[in-house]
């Protein structure tokens, strides 16, 4: 073995996480030296519903793909903690720049949990307006949003919006897979050098469709930060807590003008990349029941339960309410309407481009060549 050539180097996975942890999987509270959070009752509470809300919500969007309403479908199982911390510790006035699989932010930035599913039914093509929401359209190349999301920072700073503490900041979501794309690299370089309200919140959900981790990294996702500059930090990802407590901390001190953070929120993808994969042929079933043990919404339910904050009525309301809104949801992406076929040309430039303006004119003549036809 050559010198420095450790076990680590020669590909052994990295070893298990230290992360922050503020609520363990029996649901109980972990004291953290640098983070903690102090929510009324009724807050604990609103956090397991939105949990139990979304991902309810999910398994409709999976079954309603299933049965042919929906073209493909992301699911978010297993990140609910993840996805439900860091939305709720967004501020109004924060904008966020998701990927394709960041409905648990959605719906806590209070947006229709319906408008995903226009999308991927292929009825419109993201009808939520970003600025009025803040948050940007679904991305599915992967990494870019941490480009926009940098440079819309960089546009907070430049307006003189950040460095007091009704500033903004943006976050930007983004896979373990993606830390391996320039784009992803590229962000982090210009956040740090430029000093940009940024926090870069990366889901390591341990697999990029079927690439494990070990093929992404040899060291910890957060310590890529080292070298770029900023801060990084790990947290369990299937903490709600702790997602909320680290990406607070690190969007105040972004607005505060204090630079980027990179939070690893370390967690795991519990069902397929997407409705068009199948996970048993690249992992084993006891590597999903060890996560099983580590569910993001069982540890809040226990939590609730041993504080004496929650009984078996709360927890059985909050399920019929979910089951209601899965029910609505459903409902309303069987009422969509077809979109006109020509409308498919539109919204492709701001201004329109000679090239398409000349080719929804074939469609147009071509689709009149089937007037009056029962189609
Ligand atoms: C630039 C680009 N390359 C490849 C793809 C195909 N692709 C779609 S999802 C994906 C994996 C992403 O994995 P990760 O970043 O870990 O996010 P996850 O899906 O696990 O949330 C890839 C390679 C793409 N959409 N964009
Ligand atoms: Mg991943």
């Amino acid at each position: 073995m050559a010198k420095g050539d450790t076990a680590r180097t020669r590909g052994t996975p990295p070893a298990e996480p230290e992360f922050v942890q503020l609520l363990n999987p029996d649901g109980e509270r972990v004291e953290h030296p640098d983070y903690a959070v102090d929510f009324t009752d009724d807050e604990y509470r609103g956090m397991y519903h939105d949990l139990v809300v979304v991902r309810r919500l999910d398994a409709e969007a999976t079954a309603l793909q299933r049965q042919g309403e929906l073209g493909i479908w992301a699911s978010l199982l297993g990140q609910e903690a993840a996805q439900v911390g860091s939305g709720r510790a967004l501020r109004p006035q924060d904008m966020a720049f998701p990927t394709y699989r960041e409905h648990g932010v959605l719906y806590c930035r209070g947006i229709d949990p319906v408008m995903p599913l226009s999308l991927f039914r292929g009825v419109d093509q993201g009808a939520w307006d970003p600025i009025k929401v803040k948050f940007a359209l679904y991305t599915i190349v992967i990494g870019a949003q941490t480009l926009h999301a940098t440079g819309y920072a960089m546009g907070i700073a430049m307006d003189g919006k950040m460095g007091a503490e009704d500033g903004e900041a943006t976050i930007a979501y983004f896979g373990d897979g993606a830390s391996s794309q320039g784009d992803v690299n590229e962000a982090f370089v210009w956040a740090s050098v430029f000093h940009a309200p940024v926090v870069f919140f990366c889901q390591n959900n341990q697999y990029a469709i079927s690439e494990p981790l070990e093929r992404q990294t040899r060291v910890p996702l957060y310590q890529r930060a080292n070298g770029f500059g900023f801060p990084g930090v790990r947290v369990d990802g299937n903490d709600v807590l702790a997602s909320y407590a680290v990406t607070r901390a690190a969007l105040d001190q972004a607005r505060a003008g204090q630079g980027p953070t990179l939070i690893e929120a370390y967690t795991y993808r519990m069902g397929a990349h997407t409705t068009s994969d199948d996970p048993t042929r690249y992992r084993i079933a006891s590597e999903v029941e060890a996560w099983q043990a580590k569910d993001p919404i069982l540890r809040v339910r226990r939590f609730l339960t041993q504080q004496g904050l929650a009984g078996e009525d709360f927890f059985a309301a909050v399920d019929e309410e979910a089951r209601v809104e899965a029910v609505r949801l459903r409902e309303r992406v069987l009422e969509m309407p077809d979109p006109a076929p020509i409308t498919l040309f539109d919204h492709a430039y701001p201004h329109g481009s000679p090239l398409v303006d000349e080719e929804r004119a074939e469609f147009a003549r071509y689709q009149s060549t089937f007037a009056g036809e029962a189609h």
